[in-house]
């Protein structure tokens, strides 16, 4: 069907609450990582999804969180400024009546961009009973005047229909943002350095993983095959870390690199072999220019 209407719409939260599960939950595929860890997302990445003759733009943005760095402000800049420039957004919490500062000033936010608000209770599978909902629901309601209120389970596909159906009232006269059969606006390049960077936040533990930067040196088709090849070199930010990457004769870095590639295989639909260099780039987090050198940049 011709797209004759758009909304773009920002998911905005808290880390953690299921942003990027929710973006490729509605997408119908994988356009953004997801791990247990806080702080996963760190760019603004768009996932494209059609249903009748609407196109809905899903802006995942970084969790909002009280920023340590620079590479945090970046974070919390991309936030800010994707609230402000939307039809809509969808304030992403989880089934609980505890309001974090990270609500507080999201709310804030939404309040001065002017743009309509669906509150939107993920993990809803969490709960025992539905009944729970309603506290969440009272306590949010004397906050803000949001549009509507939907419980979801981005994990189970639930109550995706009755999101859309919302979001369909904010939907504009356009015609399509982006191409038909598109579902990211994320270079294949940069896709290939989130999924090194998504099994490093799962093999890893503590600060590591949040100390990586993923640059891709090389990402070629090899001659006259499907086969892709792609060489990254990962950042980190002390020769502690360096070693505790690479693992007993590399027996972490290959964990690594196979974790990456299996899901840069999916993505790609070709076989990819994939070589990944740890070097140590103190203090990168706190540096403009590497910060801009990764593509951390407004
Ligand atoms: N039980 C349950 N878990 C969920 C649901 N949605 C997401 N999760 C889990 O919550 C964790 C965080 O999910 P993400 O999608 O990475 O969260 P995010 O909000 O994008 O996080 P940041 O990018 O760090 O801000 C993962 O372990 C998900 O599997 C849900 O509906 N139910
Ligand atoms: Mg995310």
């Amino acid at each position: 069907m011709e797209v004759k209407k758009t909304v773009m719409v920002a998911l905005a939260g808290r880390p953690n609450v299921g942003k990027s599960t929710l973006t490729n939950a509605i997408v119908g595929e994988k356009v953004s990582i997801v791990t247990d860890k806080p702080q996963t997302t760190r760019h603004r990445i768009c996932g494209v999804r059609q249903r009748g003759d609407i196109q809905f733009v899903l802006v995942d943005t970084p969790g909002f969180h009280k920023a340590q760095n620079r590479l945090g402000d970046y974070m919390d800049g991309v936030v800010r400024a994707a609230v402000g420039d939307v039809d809509a957004v969808m304030l992403l919490i989880e089934p609980s009546e505890k309001v974090t500062k990270a609500e507080e000033l999201l709310i804030e936010q939404i309040k001065r961009s002017g743009a309509p608000c669906i509150l939107v209770i993920n993990k809803a599978d969490t709960l025992e009973n539905k009944e729970n909902l309603l506290p969440v629901i009272a306590k949010y309601s004397t906050l803000y005047d949001f549009d509507a209120i939907v419980p979801v389970s981005a994990r189970e596909k639930d109550g995706l229909e009755v999101l859309l159906d919302e979001l369909s009232k904010f939907a504009v006269e356009s015609p399509p943002l982006f191409p038909e059969g598109e579902t990211s606006d994320q270079p294949e390049k940069q896709m290939m350095a989130e999924l090194i960077r998504e099994a490093m936040l799962k093999c890893l533990d503590k600060e590591i993983p949040h100390g990586i930067a993923v640059e891709i040196e090389k990402f070629s088709q090899r001659n006259s095959t499907d086969i892709v090849d792609c060489e990254a070199v990962v950042y980190c930010e002390k020769a502690s870390h360096k070693g505790m990457i690479i693992g007993k004769q590399g027996a972490m870095l290959k964990k690594i690199s196979t974790m990456a590639r299996l899901e840069m295989e999916k993505y790609m639909g070709a076989p990819v072999y994939v070589r990944i260099w740890v070097r140590v780039k103190e203090n990168w987090r706190d540096s403009l220019s590497l910060l801009k050198n990764f593509g951390y940049e407004q």
